[in-house]
């Protein structure tokens, strides 16, 4: 029997409205900046308030009176002082310091998130949960919270802290519960810390793959040896990526871990030819230099670093606390646990040997023109045996083009390419060579986790073209963070009408029109230019005048100009960008490499990509692809934070914090997950799952109806679940009790009957 509706959405709305006193379900939370009382009430209960000092430093102490917008306020060191009350801001409870998630702060005013973090990161508790945001703070130390016996304890519950760990567990439990893939995304300034909590979560996923000792522990050489070739040190971080990378690591049904899988990102290679003072070129260099054994330095006739001059001149061949030579040997171990056959290995350092070479060729002026010739000494002629060609070979491709002899700067540029499209070359044979060995059986199910860590957010005192497309990346990054944090859940809830205070953030979407609008956007431009072939620089700067100037900022005629990117502002000399953005080798140069055919490597690198794409084209194509492939999974965030600039252990700066914080969005995901209804069902699927539990004669006609008897037979408080046009909407952990009911009354142990009604579930 079936009792008729008398319930419409319009009617459920308007009960909804008179339940909180009018004013929606937003005046239910606790503010989350302003006060909850008067400053009278602090002055009584003697509560904590955060205090502004001159210097803009915020300090806790406790309010004694406050007349006409001056207050008297003591410090918690005894110190008196009086400031306007507008200087003042409230402070949460002793009770919350140092909680494991934002979220429980009432008040989530920056001093009390800045404090909070600092609390835990000051008895070395790096991670801290936003939301559903992981932070991670660098420790800049070992931390002595990683490892197999602490990936145990979280797998087995034992501990459950706020850690990369419980958020790879979560991605993996969840993947396995409903067969969804997962990725995680980390983001963060450069060297705050992503590739080394990329390495963490890997190492969980890995772990809980068990079973599979062979592929885990290639998967973990494969990274040492990208790091290798992928990272250098620069002036933020001695071991910063320098390509983007997507790890998928693959499952079978059991969960067993099958292989994995790497998606790279566009890798910098200004850095072979030209280094900015105190940084390095890539690792793999310096390693084989110090560590390579007699033999192979002999038929390689290698130096020390500090005689090429790709590497010596930044001033800069040793890292602090690095061991180059001990990272060769481990390089080699890597390559043999990868089955990269000893030939091919062989072949890889011969490619690096003739690289160093390269840089180290010179060239005569032959006439009065400048026309040059290449100096045959030992640096041409140790390059044209390691690349296996002729030197005359090698001279013809370095100083002709279309049979005219280039001039001094042409001849250095085209053997910087030269140098250039090998390593990079060399990287993408490296890549696919891992893969080919990461594949594991190819019964793979389709299920996998994905670990995104990219070049992080750079703004050097100068910056060029890499610059440009590390900030681009990072700019659909964060458009990705707040699409899935953000964007998407409110449209919902306005869609389906639901009773919402919207959370504000910065949406970054004029910055990426600026860079991707189709014919005017930057990219566009740069190729439209980097296309003609009479077009300068200047060329380049007045059609960003005519196209951008209301988005970007011009600074003088020579080219610099501003953009606001999300996570400040960026000054770009574009000096370069032309060259650098068409890259493409001389034809010559490439008919040069396709007859030094004696190194198969070399046949690679000729069947490699030749294509006409533009590098800012090519690189925004390998983005998108990347962004689809997360698009296509279930994404979890992790956003690492730089404690100080001086990469060191046990300093806390809270402006360097507080800037990334307030970039980064984390305190709006924060709010956004106060008021957030995270579990959601059609009232179709509530009704069929929940209707069980209404004893006959309560069933109703249609799926609202049914699903409202029973939320209210069933009391579930009115402010855990909101009514929308299609979907009922519930706080976290709202329905695991209904869960657990009908469970019992499907296996038989729980019988519904009337007496149940207006139980409290
Ligand atoms: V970049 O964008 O590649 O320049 P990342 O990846 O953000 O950068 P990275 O992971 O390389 O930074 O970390 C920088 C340095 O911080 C590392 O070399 C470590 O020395 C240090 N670090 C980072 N995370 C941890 C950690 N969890 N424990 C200990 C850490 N040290």
């Amino acid at each position: 029997e079936c009792v008729e509706s008398p319930y419409t959405m319009a009617a459920v709305h308007e009960r909804r409205l008179a339940e909180n006193g009018g004013a929606g379900l937003a005046t239910t939370l606790s503010s989350d900046s302003g006060w909850d009382n008067s400053i009278d009430y602090y002055i009584k209960k003697q509560l904590r308030v955060w205090c502004r000092h001159q210097n803009g430093q915020w300090e806790l102490g406790k309010i004694q009176s406050a007349v006409r917008g001056k207050a008297s306020v003591t410090l918690l060191d005894g110190t008196a002082m009086a400031v306007s009350t507008g200087e003042l801001l409230p402070a949460n409870s002793e009770i919350l310091d140092g909680v494991d998630n934002l979220v429980e702060l009432g008040y989530l005013n920056e001093p009390s998130v800045l404090c909070n973090l600092q609390y835990r990161y000051h008895r070395d508790v790096i991670y801290t949960m936003a939301g559903p945001v992981l932070l991670a703070i660098n420790p800049f130390k070992d931390a002595l919270i990683f490892g197999s016996n602490v990936i145990m304890a979280y797998r087995e519950k034992i501990l459950d802290s706020p850690h990369v760990y419980t958020l790879a567990d979560t991605a993996y439990s969840d993947m396995m519960r409903d067969g969804l893939n997962r990725s995680i995304i980390i983001s963060g300034e450069s060297g705050a810390g992503k590739s080394v909590t990329a390495k963490l979560a890997i190492e969980y996923l890995v772990e809980v793959g068990g079973d599979n000792s062979e592929i885990a522990s290639r998967i973990r050489e494969s990274g040492f040896i990208l790091e290798a070739f992928g990272n250098a040190k620069t002036s933020r971080n001695k071991n910063s990526s320098r390509f983007g990378k997507l790890i998928d690591i693959n499952y079978d049904a059991k969960g067993i871990l099958r292989g994995a899988c790497i998606h790279t990102l566009l890798l910098e290679k200004s850095r072979i030819s030209q280094l900015s003072r105190s940084e390095r070129s890539y690792h793999v260099f310096y390693q084989m230099c110090a560590g390579a054994p007699s033999d192979m330095r002999d038929k390689l006739n290698l130096r020390m670093a500090s005689e090429y001059k790709f590497l010596n001149q930044s001033g800069c061949l040793k890292v602090h606390d690095v061991d180059d030579a001990h990272n060769f040997e481990k390089l080699m171990e890597a390559m043999d646990a990868l089955r990269i056959p000893h030939e091919d290995q062989e072949r890889v350092f011969k490619l690096l040997a003739a690289i160093l070479w390269l840089g180290n060729i010179s060239f005569e002026v032959t006439d009065h023109e400048n026309h040059v010739t290449v100096v045959i000494d030992e640096a041409s002629r140790s390059a044209a045996r390691l690349l296996g060609c002729k030197m005359n070979d090698l001279t013809v491709a370095l100083t002709t083009h279309k049979n005219e002899t280039l001039m001094l700067q042409q001849a250095i540029d085209t053997r910087d390419s030269l140098a250039k499209f090998v390593y990079t070359s060399l990287f993408s044979w490296l890549v696919e060579t891992i893969n080919r060995s990461l594949e594991g059986d190819k019964k793979l199910t389709g299920r996998f986790i994905s670990i995104l860590d990219t070049y992080g957010f750079e703004s050097l005192q100068k910056n060029s073209f890499e610059q440009l497309l590390i900030n681009y990346a990072d700019e659909r990054l964060y458009q990705h963070f707040i699409r899935h944090l953000f964007k998407l859940e409110q449209e919902e809830y306005e869609l389906e009408g639901i009773d919402w205070k919207k959370v504000e953030f910065v949406d970054n979407q004029c910055c990426l029109d600026l860079f991707e609008k189709k014919h005017v956007g930057l990219l566009s431009t740069l190729d439209e230019v980097s296309n003609d072939s009479e077009a300068t620089n200047l060329t380049f700067v007045n059609k960003l005048k005519q196209r951008l100037s209301s988005t970007l900022q011009l600074i003088d005629e020579k080219g610099a100009f501003r953009v606001h990117h999300y996570a400040g502002e960026v000054q770009y000399e574009s000096t370069g960008f032309l060259e650098k953005n068409t890259d493409t080798l001389q034809s010559d140069t490439t008919l040069f490499l396709s007859s030094c055919c004696k190194n198969f490597l070399i046949d690679e690198l000729t069947s490699l990509d030749l294509g006409k794409q533009t590098v800012g084209t090519k690189f925004k194509g390998q983005l998108f692809k990347l962004i689809q492939r997360l698009e296509n999974s279930k994404p979890h965030f992790i956003q690492c934070i730089r404690p100080n600039a001086k990469q060191l252990p046990g300093m806390y700066e809270k402006d360097t914090v507080l800037q990334q914080l307030r970039c980064n969005g984390v305190l709006e995901a924060v709010k956004m997950s106060k008021s957030r209804y995270p579990t959601r069902m059609t009232h179709q699927e509530f009704a069929n799952k929940f209707g069980c539990l209404l004893a006959d004669n309560t069933r109703c006609q249609d799926s609202l109806s049914t699903s409202i008897a029973i939320l209210q037979q069933y009391r579930v408080l009115p402010e855990m679940y909101q009514l929308g046009f299609t979907k009922i909407y519930f706080r976290a952990d709202q329905v695991s009790a209904l869960e657990k009911l009908r469970q019992q009354v499907m296996q038989g142990m729980y019988k519904v009957e009337n007496r149940f009604l207006g139980g409290r579930v």
